[in-house]
């Protein structure tokens, strides 16, 4: 099922469709297209934010109604990885474990516990089903898509160091990354959080100018480099993640700005758990993040601006008599539509 999660698109099989292993991965890639700068022969989009795979099964182990397998695609480059997790295509699997009656709902409102294979966190997706489908039209608009559609709320729990086992990996609110001053957060995703400024650019900059910007490409990398043994994450110059967030004072209503690199292109918006983990470094005192954040704001809700609008994260935390932050509450609200359901021809076959 091709299905849009949030505002990034994918691939949906259930695990039992596919073989596994290097077979599974050899399949997806000709699958989508991969490696081509245009996917021309495949289902990809040219771009990392669609060309990408979740895999769902009922749940082996009993917390959770299914497991959820993220994959994520390279465009140009042949590879297929499950290091890093994606919070939008989650928005998509409560629906897709319905379609395919992994699971059964009475009409209503219903929660779907999912578990996050790729990081080992659950999230609890509330949406309606009516008739046994998921209900798809609504009301509820996200920046990065076009209309509206039902909302699916998404509570999470424990999702902080699931890549690099903390939330703050290096113990430290700030470090210093190749003379930035940096906070190396993972609430969900690995991000290195930046001003700006720092960098020598504004912040609030398109993604064309950032992506042709070929200097702070390349400073960018160099820091991701640095920073991913720091987070625990090893040698990162192969993987997707950390990701590489810039933060200014919010232009508009929001609470700040934020540019994103997943790694290697702009983000169009951000990432989910990106903008959970951003939302998370910029509450804590003393963070580059927080430098920016709007002064006077006291809700649970962080509103980061992005280059297609803004994503509101539901986040909040406390600080311990040490000064040790911890996460007390992440959520947000998405949306998700089955776009097409069928019979997908790799190449090969
Ligand atoms: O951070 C892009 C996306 C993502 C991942 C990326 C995501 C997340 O927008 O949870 O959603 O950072 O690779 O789909």
């Amino acid at each position: 099922m091709v299905m849009r999660g949030g505002s990034s698109k994918g691939l949906f099989f259930l695990a039992d469709d596919l073989p596994s292993g290097a077979e599974r991965d050899e399949i997806l890639m000709q699958v989508m297209g991969t490696p081509d700068a245009r996917q021309i022969d495949g289902m990809g989009g040219a771009h990392p934010l669609t060309s990408k795979v979740a895999i769902v099964e009922p749940c082996t182990h009993g917390s959770a109604d299914v497991d959820y397998l993220f994959l994520q695609l390279g465009v140009r480059e042949a590879f297929v990885t499950d290091r890093q997790n994606c919070g939008n295509l989650l928005a998509g699997i409560g629906p897709f474990a319905v379609e395919r009656r992994l699971l059964r709902p009475e009409n209503g409102i219903v929660g779907v516990r999912v578990h996050m294979l790729n990081t080992d966190g659950i999230a609890k997706a509330t949406f309606e089903v009516k008739e046994g489908k998921p209900v798809y039209d609504g009301t509820t608009a996200i920046s990065g898509v076009p209309g509206t559609a039902a909302a699916i709320r998404i509570e999470f729990e424990g999702i902080f160091g699931g890549s690099t086992g903390s939330l703050l990996p290096t113990g430290n609110v700030v470090d210093d990354v190749l003379g930035v001053p940096a906070t190396l957060i993972d609430n969900g995703m690995p991000v290195v959080v930046m001003e700006a400024d720092d960098l020598g650019i504004s912040g609030y900059e398109s993604c064309d100018e950032l992506e042709s910007h070929t200097s702070l490409r390349e400073r960018l990398e160099k820091i991701r480099l640095e920073a991913g043994p720091m987070m625990n994450l090893g040698d990162v110059a192969k993987t997707t993640i950390p990701k590489l967030t810039m933060v200014a004072p919010p232009a508009h209503d929001g609470d700040l700005c934020t540019r994103t690199f997943i790694p290697h292109r702009c983000h169009q918006a951000i990432g989910v758990l990106g903008a959970v983990s951003v939302a998370t470094a910029a509450l804590m005192p003393g963070s580059p993040a927080s430098g920016v954040l709007r002064e006077g704001r006291d809700s649970d809700v962080v509103t980061l601006e992005h280059p297609s609008g803004t994503f509101d994260a539901l986040v909040s935390i406390t600080i311990d008599e040490a000064g040790e932050p911890s996460v007390e509450r992440s959520g947000i609200v998405r949306t998700a539509r089955k776009l097409m359901d069928g019979l997908v021809y790799p190449r090969r076959y």
